[in-house]
């Protein structure tokens, strides 16, 4: 059986909140202007109202599909178009960003300036509410960000290039999860922090600083569900996981909404893989929405992320929808994992 590894929760509370943080690490930002720290602090006012609207979901009459599909023929919950709206919404209004990328978007929009041109130079891909399947069934949900610099030049209308960047040139990215507390966690490069909200007052608390996944783990995220459809490799490690040997075998646990599953692997340690299947080929996962940024947090929290050969931050994305396979979690077992998958 698997021993019980030590979790690194932090207990310590500490009263800063991530208004105070933002303003403390400014500097930290390569080209620091301010800019950054205003686009996340936008972020964050937008997560709280996603969240208000989130946590009333069982009383209004809100839940359910509005009927419409967005363009990926999925069809889309009213709280997904919600939260697709007050993030874009509000991203735009404080004419914070030059250009958003939204999962739920068919391209992307590019921001004007009201009075002057847009002289911003930040753009944001974003899944506003990932996992929103799980909301009818009061499970939790997220939200995912990844922010880049623009690579054409500032002052005229962003391009799809300014989007499709490797994941490599990420500035920021993060995450808000809708559990049991809400948590916003995210990373400038300057490792992982995460922020707890108190409703009651609508403020974030650093609650866990620096934070890092495990070197190893002994949890696997999988839908096993799909275990007729993946390559030998893949069905290898899960038998490995499964097998009666040395700390193994792992324990399973698949929530079904990334950020949950993340979020967890990443304070217990553990794996979580979405790998290609006779049906989705490239998996499930979008690269620019949810691949990119969780695999730059996982990174900085001393984790990996990898479609099974490449690290993820290192692929050139060809498009806005792109999807990639993705195995990600504490390194071993990601290193793991890739041993078996090259063996095919
Ligand atoms: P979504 O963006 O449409 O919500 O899909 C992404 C979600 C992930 O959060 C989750 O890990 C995965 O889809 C679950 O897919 P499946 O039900 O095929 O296991
Ligand atoms: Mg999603």
């Amino acid at each position: 059986m698997h021993k019980i590894q030590e979790h690194n929760i932090f207990m310590e509370s500490t009263n800063q909140t991530l208004g105070e943080f933002i303003i403390e690490n400014q500097e930290e930002f390569q080209y620091s202007s301010g800019e950054l720290s205003r686009l996340i602090n936008s972020i964050r006012l937008a997560a709280k109202v996603v969240n208000h609207e989130v946590n009333k979901a069982g009383l209004v009459d809100i839940l359910g599909s509005i009927g419409s599909d967005n363009i990926q023929g999925e069809e889309q919950q009213k709280l997904d178009v919600f939260a697709n709206d007050t993030f874009i919404r509000t991203l735009t209004n404080r004419e914070i960003v030059c250009g958003i990328a939204s999962e739920e978007e068919d391209s992307f929009i590019n921001i004007k300036g009201l009075k002057k041109e847009n002289e911003n130079k930040y753009v944001v891909l974003i899944d506003p509410l990932d996992g929103s399947s799980n909301i009818d069934v009061n499970v939790s949900v997220g939200t995912i960000f990844s922010i880049y610099r623009r690579v054409t030049p500032i002052g005229t209308p962003v391009k799809e290039e300014d989007f499709l960047q490797p994941g490599n040139k990420q500035v920021a990215a993060g995450y808000i999860v809708y559990g049991t507390s809400t948590m916003l966690v995210y990373t400038t490069g300057h490792g992982v922090n995460g922020f707890t909200l108190n409703p009651a007052i609508g403020t974030y608390y650093l609650s866990h600083p620096n934070m890092k996944f495990p070197e190893d783990g002994y949890i696997y995220s999988v839908n096993q569900g799909n275990f007729s459809q993946f390559n030998e490799g893949v069905k290898k490690y899960i038998q490995y996981c499964q097998a009666d040997e040395d700390n193994r075998p792992y324990t399973a646990r698949y929530i079904g909404s990334l950020v949950s599953d993340f979020h967890r692997n990443m304070i217990k340690g553990g794996i979580y893989m979405y790998p290609s299947t006779k049906s989705n080929p490239n998996g499930k996962l979008r690269l620019l929405y949810e691949c990119n940024p969780m695999a730059f947090i996982a990174e900085q929290a001393g984790g990996k992320a990898s479609d099974g050969k490449t690290r993820i931050l290192d692929i050139d994305p060809t498009e806005l929808h792109q999807r990639v396979p993705f195995f990600c979690g504490s390194k071993k077992m990601v290193d793991k994992a890739e041993e078996f998958l090259k063996e095919e």
